[in-house]
């Protein structure tokens, strides 16, 4: 009898979702750029386990991110929907002096829902920055059964915060100081506890298919790490040496996870994505985008906040062993808005048919095929003057405000976006002023005029 409940336990829990479903984990870091990573020329910050993503995997070259700020680059990988169409298209407080962003609007499908409705458990850990508990933006709302870590994007500015949330729930750190400097301390250093936590929730929900987005805040400002590790020592000033023991940190967690996966025997059903949500928060020209060569000597212009590739392109590898090719590095194109079809295509969930995604399937590129063909990418930020970008073959556009003329760059022999052809291109200039228009559609929060401009602080 004991056998039977079981078997019939069994199957109920497996009629949501296909025999031998993988689980999902996408770890997002946060400020990280691609220039950071051993694999990608680093020489000074080790990265030991996102080499073994790559070696183990597959390692991309040209992997974009949703935009080029936080909140907004995390809702179109949760929802599928590229800036011009993403409900989110800048960093918003919900309230001033509150914790929380501007929320996911009511009825928001992202990936968790979808997965969810196919069976899966659902976690995120680490920040979510797209609604506090009690709005339509929630992670609890959007489809996520469990949450650990940061609500608020100001609030993970200290990475000794005097409280988490545990779900809902706020848990207190009282031994932390909660301070938003470099000199900030306390007992509890934050990704130390959410990456307890996480491994926890993968441990107990090991037996049937999960999905995991692990939203790591480091790198990310302020620059603050419980022990600079094999860094002590070097003749660097503080903020760079905190700054390479926080992207080891972050390595070591991510290999913290992968290790896990195979000693619980899930590592062959497990696709494991990693990628930074925008490009570095330091220019070429400050001590640390200096120091470790983050533009891999002018290989990518711009970062954060702007439309350039150093923006845009992202470290990211995929893993998956005996499924996603070992060792393949590509520098065919893809972007976060593709990571929901990719992820329905290999469950086998179906997106409800009200609900368009601006991506497309990603399976057969993960498996080592080509990327899916596509008419363009797009992007556009709301920070200060709105600004957009597009890609087409070879072709980037990028215009710095409604205004200001359209740029045009190639990327197969100007990697660098240092020569500005649009002159000599006047149809391509055109193309790019359509896509500007016709892929987006207006919303009264993120209105595309220079009339909202505001001062947004520079590093
Ligand atoms: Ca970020």
């Amino acid at each position: 009898m004991k056998y039977l409940t079981f078997f019939f336990y069994a199957v109920l829990a497996l009629s949501k979702t296909a025999i031998g479903a993988p689980n999902f984990i996408f770890i997002l870091s946060d400020d990280l750029a691609q220039g950071d990573c051993g694999s990608y020329g680093q020489k000074l910050i080790k990265t030991p386990n996102l080499d073994r993503m790559a070696r183990e995997g597959t390692r991309y070259e040209q992997a974009y991110s949703g935009t080029s700020v936080c909140a907004p680059s995390r809702t179109s990988l949760m929802t599928g929907l590229h800036m011009g169409h993403s409900p989110i298209r800048g960093n918003r407080q919900a309230q001033p002096n509150q914790e929380g962003q501007k929320p996911l609007p009511d009825g928001t499908f992202t990936v968790a829902k979808l997965l969810k409705s196919a069976g899966y458990s659902t976690a995120v850990t680490g920040k979510w920055g797209m609604g506090m508990f009690d709005t339509s933006g929630s992670p609890l709302n959007v489809g996520f059964d469990r949450f650990f870590g940061y609500n608020c994007q100001a609030h993970a500015h200290s990475y000794f915060p005097t409280h988490l949330y545990d779900d809902a729930k706020r848990i207190d750190l009282p031994g932390n100081d909660g301070n938003k400097s470099i000199n900030g301390k306390g007992e509890v250093y934050a990704q130390n506890l959410i990456a307890d936590e996480t491994l926890k929730w993968v441990r107990e929900h090991k037996e049937k298919p999960f999905f995991l987005f692990y939203a790591i805040t480091l790198p990310h400002d302020i620059h603050q790490i419980d022990n600079q590790g094999i860094y002590k020592n070097q003749p660097w000033t503080d903020q760079q040496k905190n700054y390479a023991a926080m992207v080891t940190r972050l390595d070591s967690d991510v290999g913290r996870l992968l290790d896990l996966l195979v000693e619980l025997g899930i590592d062959k059903n497990t696709l494991v994505m990693f990628a930074g949500d925008n490009g570095s928060s330091f220019s070429s020209e400050s001590p640390v985008g200096k120091l470790f060569d983050q533009t891999m000597g002018g290989k990518l212009r711009g970062f954060k906040r702007s439309m350039y590739e150093g923006a845009l392109r992202q470290a990211s590898f995929a893993w998956w062993p005996g499924t996603v090719p070992a060792g393949r590095v590509t520098d065919e194109p893809w972007a976060f808005w593709d990571f929901l079809p990719t992820v329905a295509e290999l469950s086998g969930a179906k997106i409800p048919a009200s609900v368009k995604s601006d991506g497309l399937t990603l399976a057969s590129f993960l498996k080592g095929g080509s990327a899916p063909k596509r008419d363009y990418f797009y992007w556009e930020l709301h920070e200060g003057t709105p600004i957009q970008a597009a890609r087409w073959d070879d072709w980037k556009a990028v215009r710095n405000g409604i205004s200001k003329p359209i740029e045009l760059y190639n990327l197969k022999t100007d990697q660098s976006e240092a020569k500005d052809i649009a002159k000599e291109n006047p149809e391509l200039v055109s193309k790019a002023a359509a896509i500007f228009k016709s892929a987006r559609v207006d919303d009264p929060a993120w209105p595309l005029t220079e009339k909202n401009s505001k001062k947004v602080k520079k590093k």
